[in-house]
């Protein structure tokens, strides 16, 4: 059946995530073992600024991570301002099958992912620590960049490669996971989208799954997976969904503020069309089924 299965991430770079949940996929594994090991790919990337391990820290110098699961059955794990662990997709997952929680945080979180015997390890690459020690000088906090356009201007790109992913699989099961670090800088304990079921992933096995990536603080108030999961069901394509979700954000902050703001969305359906859509122009997706792996530009609103 064409379309199944099929795989679909926030930006370009987690193609090679895509691959890794491709191979589970291709084998006929579950859309949750693909997306869980396809997220591994840019946790253990210190070249991923915004994920796992190179991650940019907070302003007091500590990589936190927020990390969330969901399957086709609607159970899912959390765990959000984690930190020393190398894949905190791997203990949202736990979270999900071994607790009868949804989200652990903080001191909490790193106590049960030791429990489960995950390794203690250092997040912050040299790097990392030279760009907070560089951004230490100013201190001005900027979610704002995190468009390509900008990110050349400033020549870092700061708050990019959150990775949300979501599969279908060959038995026509949804399932998705989000990693990030969150945004570079972020105060001592901010939580973004990423970790929350509904803002940064959400899985209805009768309808579709989506996830997203960007300013966090506005994906959560308009609950961005989910809306786009309801309006699939509702019966818009994944890009007519996505390009819904930007279009609340813009509607909320107007068009002035959104001029400053970007984020992005991916969705995947039970038929296994894709789509994804962004606020601001410099988004993309990869995305990877039978036919290969390709890397789409998004449409995006302004
Ligand atoms: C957050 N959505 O923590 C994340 C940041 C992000 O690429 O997507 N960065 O708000």
């Amino acid at each position: 059946e064409a379309g199944k299965p099929i795989v679909i991430s926030t930006w370009a770079p987690n193609a090679k995530a895509n691959a890794a949940a491709w191979k589970v996929l291709a084998a006929n594994g579950s859309a949750l073992d693909a997306c869980e090991q396809g997220v591994w790919v840019p946790e253990a990337d210190p070249n991923d600024t915004s994920v796992g391990y190179g991650g940019y820290p907070d302003r007091d110098g500590r990589v936190t991570v927020d990390a969330c699961v969901m399957d086709e059955n609607g159970n899912c794990g959390a765990v959000m301002c984690l930190e020393h662990i190398l894949h905190p997709v791997s203990v949202a997952r736990k979270v999900m099958e071994k607790t009868p929680h949804v989200q652990l945080v903080g001191a909490g979180a790193l106590q049960f992912a030791l429990s489960q015997g995950f390794e203690k390890v250092n997040l912050l690459t040299p790097e990392s620590e030279k760009a907070w020690k560089n951004w230490l000088k100013t201190s001005k906090y900027d979610p704002m960049i995190t468009v390509e356009e900008r990110t050349q201007k400033s020549k870092k790109m700061l708050n990019h490669d959150t990775i949300g992913m979501v599969a279908l699989d060959g038995k026509g099961n949804l399932s998705g996971a989000c990693s990030t670090s969150g945004m570079a800088f972020k105060m001592a304990g901010r939580v973004g989208d990423s970790p929350i079921i509904g803002a940064g992933l959400f899985v209805d096995n009768e309808v579709g799954a989506a996830s997203c990536t960007g300013v966090g603080e506005e994906i959560v108030k308009i609950c961005g997976a989910h809306v786009i999961v309801e309006m699939m069901r509702n019966g818009l394509s994944p890009e007519e969904a996505c390009k819904k979700a930007c279009e609340r954000i813009i509607k909320r902050n107007g068009l002035e503020k959104s001029k400053n703001l970007q984020a992005g969305f991916v969705a995947v359906n039970k038929a296994g069309e894709v789509g994804g859509y962004s606020v601001a122009a410099g988004f993309n997706y990869a995305v990877h089924d039978a036919n290969g792996a390709r890397i789409i530009d998004a449409k995006h609103v302004l």
